[in-house]
């Protein structure tokens, strides 16, 4: 902690790239960062990553790296052992699972410290003696309720979710989170609306501007869900796919409302519309299984795309459609094909 506070002040009059995860967490992560960065003197930017975009994306890491920038923060975004901007000084605020980091990174983490602390409330921590940080308690809250839910065993939480209004941070936390999960990727906006708003209640209340599309964004993602979550499943053995077709990231979705409905299968909620080229899926299951394992236990060619990462309760990945096939098949379901892969968008099929 100590270190990362000497390395944020040494960002005094430099541009610094703050670069969050897009869920509620990362967001709300983020605009503590730009906040006690601003009051260090520094200059610094958010860049979110894109629609299926990390951090390690190539092609948003070849954006990060376009702009000059002095040092880098990024904030909940998990951790691999590749490098992001080799030379820039760079922080790791976090709270994944993980023994390996960004080669040269400083890194902050809550892993392995019960109860694990969420982004939002570990950056609170690190830059309250750089902010008032009354004020911005709200958005510490926010993140720790998307993230851990309203009864997480964090001190701090009861008496201020009590002074946040609990009621205004479980709606900001419904109208945020569909914002990255819309067909849009309205992310960018939701954290517009972050940082125009000075408490939950200006979102739940839509004080501010930007709140109306956030709305919007809440009921495609509703229709898509109830849509997507109609499809009969296929079975192979313990194992329950579902196949869909939506530009909204509605698989998480889907998947948990079928681990209600099937509780003694694992399903896998597979979306073939969410980005060109790809099948975009998710493992969920209520029985205790290590998905993760089940997943790497395979024997499988090398895949291209990513593939097994996230941890053994909640995996997934984003493979060429080909590549999907082999590991459906070696799942168990046989005779997929391609056309049962095609695109449809978002309209019903
Ligand atoms: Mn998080």
């Amino acid at each position: 902690m100590d270190q990362a506070r000497e390395f944020l002040e040494a960002c005094r009059d430099k541009h610094v790239l703050v670069v969050p995860h897009t869920d509620v967490d990362g967001l709300s992560s983020g605009v503590l960062m730009l906040r006690a960065l601003q009051s260090l003197g520094a200059r610094p930017t958010a860049r979110l990553p894109g629609k299926g975009e990390d951090v390690h994306h190539p092609g948003f890491l070849e954006r990060l790296g376009a702009s000059s920038t002095e040092a880098l923060v990024v904030l909940d975004m998990g951790s691999r052992a590749e490098p992001l901007l080799p030379g820039v000084p760079t922080l790791v605020v976090d709270h994944h699972a993980s023994e390996v980091f960004p080669p040269g990174a400083q890194v902050l983490t809550a892993y392995g410290h019960e109860p694990v602390a969420n982004t939002s409330l570990l950056t609170y921590t690190l830059t309250s003696s750089f902010i008032v940080p009354g004020p911005l308690e709200w958005l510490a809250v926010l993140g720790t309720v998307a993230d851990l839910g309203a009864d997480a065993p964090m001190p701090f939480l009861r008496d201020a979710l009590r002074r946040a209004k609990r009621s205004s941070i479980t709606e900001a936390v419904a109208l945020l989170n569909a914002a990255r999960r819309s067909s849009r990727f309205a992310a960018p906006l939701a954290m517009q609306v972050l940082l125009r708003a000075g408490s939950a209640t200006d979102i739940a209340e839509g004080r501010v501007p930007g709140v109306d599309a956030l709305r919007d964004c809440r009921l495609e993602v509703q229709r898509e869900v109830a849509r997507c979550a109609k499809t009969p499943p296929r079975f192979a053995g313990n194992l329950a796919l579902l196949l869909f077709s939506s530009e909204a990231q509605v698989h998480p979705l889907v998947a948990m409302r079928w681990v209600q409905r099937l509780p003694d299968h694992i399903v896998v909620a597979a979306n073939t519309g969410y980005l060109p080229g790809r099948v975009n899926f998710v493992l969920r299951s209520r029985e205790p299984v290590d998905l993760l394992a089940l997943l790497r236990g395979l024997d499988l060619p090398p895949m291209g795309g990513s593939f097994a990462h996230g941890h053994s309760r909640a995996t997934g990945g984003s493979l060429p459609p080909a590549d999907f096939l082999r590991l459906m098949d070696a799942l168990g379901f046989r005779g997929l094909s391609d056309r049962d892969l095609d695109r449809r968008g978002v309209a019903p099929g």
